[in-house]
């Protein structure tokens, strides 16, 4: 017998909620130490496949690295999600985003002891599907206390939400 629906279910589509890790790596500017297998930040697996920088002043770049692409056609949540670590005293990175034209600097992440996963909301500047799914990552390290700052990177991701 087929499933009964409420007469709105026909009225709006359902809800999409995608998260897109990182697909894959295009080298542009390759800085960072490298652990593993390239792309490195597509699965959550700890050092086993990630990127670090343990040099002295930072500053280090890493670019670039694509996501998968979304179905979501006309999204309302987009967050962007990085899982990282300190190595040293703190774990610092400055994350850039590419929404097809341009790189915007969206956040300085900190990082303590251990895997912890931070998000960030970018609807205002990945508001398209055609932006998110030319959305490029750049990470650039960032060092405060020199010689003693070091990250690992393992994870990153866009989320989205929205409707088909
Ligand atoms: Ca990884």
């Amino acid at each position: 017998m087929a499933k009964m629906q409420p007469f709105w279910y026909f009225l709006k589509p359902p809800l999409l909620k995608q998260t897109l890790p990182v697909l894959n790596y295009v080298l542009e500017t390759d800085q960072w130490e490298k652990y593993g297998v390239d792309p490195w930040l597509n699965i959550n697996d700890g050092d086993t496949n990630a990127i670090g920088d343990h040099s002295l002043y930072g500053g280090l770049i890493q670019s670039y690295f694509n996501f998968s692409n979304t179905t979501v056609k006309t999204p309302t949540v987009v967050k962007f999600g990085i899982t990282a670590r300190s190595a040293g005293y703190y774990g610092r990175c400055i994350v850039y985003l590419w929404d097809g034209s341009t790189w915007t600097a969206i956040a300085t992440c900190h990082f303590s002891d251990g895997y912890e996963t931070l998000e960030f909301n970018v609807e205002s500047l990945l508001n398209t599907q055609a932006k998110i799914n030319a959305a490029r990552l750049k990470l650039v390290s960032y060092a405060i206390n020199y010689g003693l700052d070091a990250i690992m990177v393992t994870y990153a991701y866009l989320y989205v939400e929205g409707y088909g």
